[in-house]
């Protein structure tokens, strides 16, 4: 692990990759410094365990844990540290995202994940910043100018989409 990593990105599978490279897209937008492993809640007991564990001594500060079907890895990382864990249940199997999202979001009192929308890994990653910029400043600058594009693209689409309405008529 990169000790000067402060987000530690984990997904149960490479199968899960996909989805969770939408929350490396954000972070190096951001240019948070992370670190991505696969470590599956049951098939790397351990070895999950091991990782959250160590993580906060790594110099990590914040947990995003991807995974689908049965997806308990989110729930195991945050029962092994009490750093912040962000859960996205991912869609795959027979019930598409549905057993992933109750099975990370439904945590029993004392042990809390955060979990965002079934593949909801962009969202981890701003969630991640937002938790960080409370002792990064240069984030929050970061993240109001996200959101400002944001708008400011918005608005734009909008006017666009009035001029070519008036058009029509
Ligand atoms: C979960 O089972 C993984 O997170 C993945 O979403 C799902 C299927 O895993 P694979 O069979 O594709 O490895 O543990």
């Amino acid at each position: 692990m990169k000790s000067k990593s402060l987000v530690l990105i984990l997904m149960g599978s490479d199968s899960d990759l996909p989805v969770m490279e939408k929350a490396v897209e954000v972070l190096k937008e951001f240019e948070v410094p992370y670190d991505i492993a696969i470590s599956s809640a049951h098939r790397l007991p351990d070895e999950t365990a091991q990782l959250a564990k160590s993580a906060r001594d790594n110099g990590i500060e914040v947990i995003i844990a991807g995974a689908g079907m049965s997806a308990h890895l989110a729930g195991v990382v945050a029962a092994n540290t009490t750093l912040p864990v962000i859960g996205v249940p991912i869609k795959s199997g027979a019930l598409n995202g549905i057993d992933s999202l109750y099975s990370t979001v439904q945590m029993p009192p004392g042990i809390p994940v955060a979990t965002v929308a079934i593949d909801g890994a962009k969202n981890a990653a701003y969630l991640a910043c937002s938790i960080l910029s409370i002792k990064y400043p240069h984030l929050v600058d970061k993240l109001k100018r996200f959101r400002d594009d944001t708008k400011n693209k918005l608005i734009k689409k909008s006017e666009e989409l009035k001029k070519k309405q008036e058009k029509q008529i």
